[in-house]
């Protein structure tokens, strides 16, 4: 299969440097834009900053429900030894589990992938129908949390998974608070309208490294402060049951959480049926399914 046009490229021995988003924000299709829960001010605010945040969204109740499934997950024997299951470098902690929205891996989060206080919303802003792309729970245990450098989620998407276009959003759910200081998600607003491209060939199986440390894809420090001074830089704090919706391309990072505090987050990315992941445009090969789906396009259902 041959590629589309390479309009993003990264992972080049020379560098490219920042170059011009070319795709919508907020996307319409031959119809136009989709309606959907979005108000007008709520659409303005992701097409400028790149990414929305919802207070207290879940209430606590489901919250409780999803921590539960969160503890049973991380101490499930079955996904001991599963490639999806990855451990912080340092301790044997869980940094994150892979492919929590499938329904053999878990029926409650397969749910919550479907639900319409997501998926209306997601639907909104890509003008398109949706399946999950990747979904991850990450843990970031109080003390030995590990970090996660600057980066843009398309950025690794577009070189290691093949996705073509920006049109593809992640939905995090709030699990635990997150405050200032157990390493709450930070985002560059505005950093979306921009592709910054990534010096460095891709090694073979990076994901096995870049999961714990993110060694390439990382911009550089001139871009990142470039972007920061423009906009400043944002801290996604809130109670949990709280919703961040950000756009693929938004530059975000996070600091190893030092507080006795989790900082867990669920995430589900939807990428429109009409952007599949064709051949990596930056990677010697594919990566594997629970990563990037690359078989199972069926458009989400309520
Ligand atoms: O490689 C990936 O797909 C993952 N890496 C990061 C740092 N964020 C997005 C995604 O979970
Ligand atoms: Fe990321």
């Amino acid at each position: 299969m041959l590629n589309s046009k390479d309009l993003y490229p990264t992972r080049t021995e020379e560098p490219v440097g920042m170059i011009p988003r070319l795709d919508p924000v907020i996307h319409s299709d031959e119809h136009g834009h989709w309606s959907g829960p979005l108000t007008d001010e709520e659409l303005r605010g992701f097409e400028r900053d790149g990414y929305l945040f919802f207070d207290g969204l879940f209430p606590p109740e489901e919250v409780e429900a999803f921590r539960e499934e969160l503890r049973r997950l991380e101490a499930d024997p079955d996904l001991n030894d599963w490639d999806g299951m990855i451990r912080e470098p340092e301790s044997n902690e869980v940094r994150s589990v892979f492919g929590i929205h499938r329904a053999d891996i878990s029926d409650r989060f397969n749910r919550l992938a479907r639900d319409p206080r997501l998926l209306d919303r997601v639907r909104q802003l890509l003008a398109s129908e949706v399946y999950i792309h990747q979904s991850r729970i990450n843990y970031k245990p109080g003390f030995r949390g590990t970090g996660f450098n600057w980066h843009s989620d398309f950025e690794t998407w577009h070189a290691e998974d093949g996705m073509p276009r920006m049109r593809a959003v992640s939905c995090s759910i709030i699990l635990t608070d997150n405050h200032a200081l157990n390493g709450p998600l930070m985002l560059i607003p505005g950093s979306h309208k921009h592709f910054v491209s990534c010096v460095g060939a891709t090694p073979e199986d990076n994901y096995r490294r870049s999961l714990k440390v993110q060694e390439f894809g990382v911009p550089d420090e001139d871009a990142i402060r470039t972007l920061a001074r423009e906009r400043g830089i944002d801290a996604a704090t809130g109670p949990a049951g709280s919703l961040l919706i950000f756009e693929c391309n938004t530059l975000h990072a996070s600091n190893a959480n030092m507080s006795p505090d989790p900082r867990s987050n669920v995430f589900f990315v939807y990428n429109s049926v009409r952007n599949r992941p064709q051949q990596p445009y930056g990677a010697p090969g594919v990566r594997p399914a629970f990563l990037g789906e690359r078989e199972d396009f069926t458009p989400l259902e309520r």
